[in-house]
């Protein structure tokens, strides 16, 4: 309890450094310090988001107790008090109606709040969390999934510090994206405020950073963007584990009981020619680029149905041209249990080859 308060104190002394930094920048308005409620208004308000009806398929606010009484279960012993961020977002809104929106007729992309993602109902980050502790493999209990992209990424607050991580559970990768859950909201609606955020050709969000020499990058997600936290840019594979000998290149067998429609979809790809010879990439950025190549245009209307491709957005050969299925999002953790078992058990890491033997 005292080391969390340490760690609290910390954070406080980070977010204060984060805003001091901003408002030090001489283009910014004098009030950077907005709170929660601000930053999200901004984000729903901002002209980008007019496609996307993000604000009126926001849920109601509840009360802290409400908040908490949900929550509770899942923080067990810890002392929620110290979970400012998470208070004062759910006191601002209590996430998407998602199946509902999709069911609306509303496909995933109008539902998002912040880039790529849609915000989860309190209920919904208990009842997801259960869900991945129960059938994901790399899930660790302290995440409390806030925001989901149902292609099995997800932004979550990490009880055990309040940092903020982007998971990749079919790659298991995930790196910290914020120190806490305010400076990550701020972050996001202060680049949209100031315009360094635009459309791309496939209606996602790019984020415009400028080089030392004046000319502009752009990252293909905010997520990444080193305002957001400059101090945590660190990708990490969750439970890859590095063994000396070199085995070759393995073959990969997927177990098809629990997630046949992957399967199929694997078959239909091999059968239209594409490659069994594959090679594992742990870029995020190339990864997260491959998926919306791959499935940012399709549209999977049966609910709880998520698209899915092959050749996988983590390696080499995915991308543009990957064949793709939607599937039930029951398939997903199966698919990205059985990977990440694959890669730790054969010890493939970035820039190694595997061959997909079967189906
Ligand atoms: C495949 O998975 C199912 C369900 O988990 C399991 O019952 C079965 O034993 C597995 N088959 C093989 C060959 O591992
Ligand atoms: C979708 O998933 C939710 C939550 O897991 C479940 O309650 C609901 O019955 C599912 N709907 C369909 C159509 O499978
Ligand atoms: C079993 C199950 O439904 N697994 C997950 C598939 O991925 C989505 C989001 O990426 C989760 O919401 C599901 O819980």
């Amino acid at each position: 309890m005292s080391q969390l308060f340490n760690v609290l104190a910390l954070l406080l002394v980070a977010s204060f450094f984060l805003v001091e930094r901003s408002s030090a920048s001489p283009s910014s308005r004098d009030n950077d310090e907005f709170d929660v409620k601000e930053s999200i208004e901004i984000i729903i308000n901002h002209p980008l988001n007019k496609e996307r009806p993000a604000s009126y398929l926001l849920g109601p606010p509840l009360t802290e107790e409400e908040i908490v009484l949900t929550l509770k279960p899942v923080l067990e012993t810890r002392d929620v008090s110290h979970f400012d961020g998470l208070i004062q977002l759910y006191k601002v809104t209590n996430g998407l109606k998602t199946l509902e929106a999709e069911a609306d007729g509303h496909p995933l992309k109008d539902i998002w709040l912040i880039p790529g993602y849609y915000l989860l109902s309190v209920h919904e980050v208990v009842e997801t969390l259960s869900i991945m502790m129960r059938t994901s493999g790399v899930w660790i209990p302290s995440w409390l999934p806030l925001f989901a992209s149902r292609t099995g990424d997800f932004v979550v607050f990490d009880t055990e510090n309040g940092h903020i991580h982007e998971i990749l559970t079919k790659e298991s990768l995930r790196w910290e994206v914020a120190p806490n859950l305010q400076a990550f909201i701020h972050g996001i609606a202060k680049q949209l405020r100031d315009g360094r955020i635009l459309l791309n050709e496939n209606g996602l969000y790019d984020v415009i950073i400028t080089d030392s020499q004046k000319h502009e990058i752009y990252e293909d997600s905010i997520l990444d963007a080193p305002f957001v936290s400059p101090n945590a840019r660190n990708t990490f594979n969750i439970e890859i584990v590095v063994h000396e000998e070199n085995v070759g290149v393995p073959n990969l067998d997927f177990n098809c009981t629990n997630m046949p429609r992957v399967c199929q979809n694997i078959r239909n790809a091999i059968a239209s020619g594409k490659t069994r010879s594959l090679q594992r990439i742990t870029d995020k950025n190339q990864i997260k680029k491959n998926r919306q190549a791959a499935c940012g245009k399709v549209t999977c209307t049966a609910p709880n149905n998520s698209c899915d491709e092959y050749p996988f957005a983590s390696t080499s050969q995915g991308g543009a041209g990957a064949t793709t299925m939607c599937v039930p999002l029951s398939e997903n953790n199966s698919q990205g249990g059985q990977l990440a078992g694959f890669y730790r058990k054969n010890n493939v890491k970035d820039k190694d080859w595997f061959n997909m033997r079967s189906p």
